[in-house]
């Protein structure tokens, strides 16, 4: 398939420039002001954006929209088809086990009033994405973790299943032989599923939902379902979602860190590429590894970036779905 810039218009470029400036120099209730302000013909939504191609996912959050269901439950349908695919090895059922041969999952919402619910390490419940939200609207917390998460999942009615499908299982006996931790990149072109949507009326919410990487220590969590991290949503600028090794977007607190940049005046993809390169210039090994994030601004453009090629997006935008190669840093 012939590359192409992701979203790459000069004129668009500038116009966000423009707004970036003017809210940097605004108080809170001018910003809404400037973003009520705008041209509605300028406007690029409803949309829907996931990592990787994952086409009945944003159909089903689209569907979702259009008849009419909030942003935070289009997320959660659409990250629902993944998780319950279990030819997918890095999502919920079928996802690929720890080295103890556990699938653990990782998950987290952000709605548009930058609430969080997330689940971390939960094992036996194939919609850790439905039990995040649950977390954030029916508890008093943020997070829960292991076994807490699975009870508290069990107690609102989830039941408890297995998760580890024959291939999966296949998959880290032919591991165990060598048991070389090494993730890989781009792992069979489908991942951990970050999904933002914005509806009719320009309102956004996103989640992101993961079984982490393949053969990871036993409690590890990665950046998935960490607030900053694999996800961050703030409905007055943007919002943010990753996939890649999760220890590089922790450490830089990636999502929060596209969003931010978003609000300083860059485009998605332009902020997605920054938030790249940090990675690139602090970390030797880059090549050893894939990061990618895709973003959303409050126009309901789109962008994203990787350091390697091999990833995509799949955006769901005036009725068609269509997978996305944005630019990458690395040429494999
Ligand atoms: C993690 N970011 O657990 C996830 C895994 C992933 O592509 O996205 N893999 O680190």
């Amino acid at each position: 398939m012939k590359r192409r810039k992701f979203i790459q218009n000069a004129a668009l470029g500038s116009v966000a420039a423009t707004i970036g400036a003017s809210l940097i120099a605004c108080t809170d209730s001018e910003k809404k002001t400037v973003i009520a302000a705008e041209d509605p013909s300028d406007r690029k939504y409803p949309v829907v954006i996931a990592t990787w191609d994952v086409k009945e996912a944003t159909a089903s959050a689209w569907q979702s929209l259009k008849e009419g269901k909030s942003a935070l439950q289009a997320v959660i349908d659409g990250c629902a088809v993944e998780e319950a695919n279990a030819d997918g090895q890095s999502v919920g059922v079928g996802g690929l086990p720890d080295r103890d041969g556990r699938v653990t999952l990782d998950a987290c919402v952000m709605n548009e009033h930058g609430d969080y619910g997330a689940v971390l390490c939960m094992e036996n419940i194939m919609h850790p994405i439905a039990v995040a939200k649950m977390v954030m609207e029916d508890t008093p917390h943020v997070i829960l973790a292991g076994v807490g998460a699975e009870q508290f999942a069990v107690s609102q009615g989830f039941k408890r299943e297995n998760l580890l499908t024959e291939a999966s299982k296949r998959g880290w006996e032919a591991w165990k032989k060598t048991a070389e931790y090494k993730p890989i990149i781009n792992i069979e072109n489908h991942d951990t599923i970050g999904m933002l949507a914005m509806d009719k009326n320009g309102v956004i919410s996103g989640g992101c939902t993961t079984s982490g990487l393949a053969f990871k220590m036993a409690g590890r969590v990665g950046d998935s379902a960490i607030i900053g991290a694999g996800l961050f949503v703030d409905n007055e600028i943007g919002a943010c979602t990753a996939t890649g090794l999760g220890e590089e977007v922790l450490k830089t607190v990636g999502s929060y860190l596209v969003v931010e940049l978003m609000r300083q005046g860059k485009s998605p993809q332009e902020a997605c590429k920054e938030a790249v390169m940090r990675i690139v210039n602090k970390s030797k090994n880059y090549k050893d590894f894939q990061v990618a994030y895709i973003a959303m601004n409050k126009k309901g453009e789109t962008g994203a970036y990787s350091i390697h090629d091999g990833f995509v997006a799949t955006v769901y935008r005036d009725g068609k779905n269509t997978t996305e190669v944005p630019e990458s840093y690395n040429s494999l």
